[in-house]
């Protein structure tokens, strides 16, 4: 049985969690392959919203199997407390829920260590969500790194400590104002990793070859988005893993070509939180409606996100990377009652068109140019079929799938579960 994986293809918050959790019946195994807790996967579902953060969106789910995969950073304390927020759930997490015996662990040290290096960079900060993930990745590929298989050896408090007190040297090298109790931050994590000794690690790779042979269908499922990539996203603006398609290998030790379909996630506009380039960025009533009506805030820090028209430039470029073979569209209801709608085809860059990314899209490097399309004003919320939708919103469709390339299988018409259109 073959994987898919689901995919953002903008700068995060596409609504991932939303379709994982409605394609989830599909599959015997969700496998999250990179990130951490800087994540907001968002499901809602009988009146509950309910946001994740390291653990996959398939969770809620009778029969799926959830890993948590090698590619992944845990930090055991907001694991802990992901783990307290399911409680009324009755779910049976020693059976459901799996980790990686290979993935890294969040020190608190590094999340400070987070802190310091954004405080030393002044405006140029990343504008990271402060969970530690750049140091984490940092020490994985320095080879410095705590793994969760650590936590089964003997010593390994012996291995945090040494790791913890470097961290402190570089923390007070940066020389920038950070507070912090370290004894009291310690005290929170060692109570957490015992809550997280309780769950099963595995040999993930093992895991999923197995499964694999066991005819299992697997859908891996990708956290923030292509444009925040560490090799192709607006570096270095980016989170510190591969969001794309080839971080699922690396992520969960699946061979390319067991891989079938890519799902690629976009939304009807664009959004972005954290610093870094946007050029179809507004700054006028558009860009306010979008985030008021798509409630655009960030779904771990509750930043407010940067809105903006859809650029079809860098969708071309995340669809072409991924290899997507599928587009869901998300929240064309926030579109709903624009008198017009505006699609970005290409940039002006150095005085020619062009339709490609090019290796520097600061605003002051590009200009989008526009296709300017109808609006509609219908209400979405309660369409349940593709037959509902009105002419505007069709031609929308059809224009984006024509430049794209990939069909729009699912079209979202609001959070919930049941607002999903198929196509
Ligand atoms: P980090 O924390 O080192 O990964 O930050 C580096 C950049 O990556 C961006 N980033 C994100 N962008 C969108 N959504 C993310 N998840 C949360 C959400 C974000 C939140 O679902 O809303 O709540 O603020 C996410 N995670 C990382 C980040 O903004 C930096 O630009
Ligand atoms: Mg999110």
């Amino acid at each position: 049985m073959a994987v898919d994986l689901l995919l953002g293809l903008q700068w995060g918050d596409e609504g991932k969690g939303k379709i994982v959790d409605v394609l989830t019946k599909d599959y015997d195994i969700i496998a999250r392959f990179q990130g951490g807790p800087n994540a907001g996967h968002t499901l809602e579902f009988d009146g509950h919203k309910h946001v994740l953060h390291t653990i996959p969106s398939g969770i809620f789910h009778e029969t799926a199997i959830n890993l948590v995969g090698n590619g992944v950073v845990i930090d055991p304390v907001i694991f802990k407390k992901e783990l307290d927020n399911l409680e009324k759930f009755n779910l049976d997490l020693q059976s459901k829920l799996l980790i990686s015996r290979k993935a890294h662990i969040i020190l608190p040290t590094h999340r400070l260590l987070d802190a310091a290096s954004e405080a030393s960079k002044g405006k140029a900060k990343i504008g990271s969500t402060l969970k530690g993930i750049g140091p984490t990745y940092m020490d994985k590929t320095g080879r410095n790194g705590l793994r969760i298989g650590d936590l089964e050896l003997d010593g390994w408090k012996d291995k945090y400590r040494k790791l913890a007190d470097k961290h402190e040297a570089m923390i007070n090298f940066y020389n920038v104002d950070v507070q912090y109790d370290l004894a009291e931050l310690e005290t929170e994590f060692f109570k957490a990793v015992e809550v997280l000794k309780t769950l099963q690690f595995i040999d993930s790779e093992e895991y999923l070859f197995q499964a694999q042979k066991e005819g299992k269908s697997i859908l891996a499922e990708g956290a923030q988005g292509s444009l925040l990539d560490i090799d192709f996203g607006t570096y270095p603006f980016v989170t510190s893993s591969n969001t794309t398609a080839a971080g699922a290998c690396t992520g969960l030790g699946i061979a390319p070509n067991k891989i079938k379909d890519v799902f690629g996630i976009f939304k009807a506009y664009t959004t972005r939180v954290g610093s870094g380039p946007f050029p179809t960025e507004l700054f006028d009533d558009y860009g306010k409606t979008m985030a008021k009506v798509g409630n655009e805030f960030g779904a771990t820090t509750g930043r407010p996100r940067r809105c903006g028209w859809l650029d079809l430039v860098a969708l071309k470029y995340a669809v072409q990377v991924n290899g997507v073979t599928q587009l869901m569209m998300m929240k064309g209801d926030v579109l709903s009652g624009f008198d017009h709608l505006k699609v970005c085809t290409a940039y002006k860059y150095k005085g020619e068109e062009i339709q490609h990314l090019p290796f520097n899209i600061e605003a002051e490097n590009v200009t989008p140019v526009y296709k300017k399309m109808k609006g509609w004003k219908a209400d979405l919320t309660k369409m349940t079929e593709a037959s509902q939708m009105p002419d505007a919103l069709i031609d929308y469709i059809n224009f984006l799938e024509d430049e794209l390339e990939v069909p729009i299988k699912i079209v979202s018409v609001g959070p919930d579960r049941t607002q999903t259109i198929k196509r």
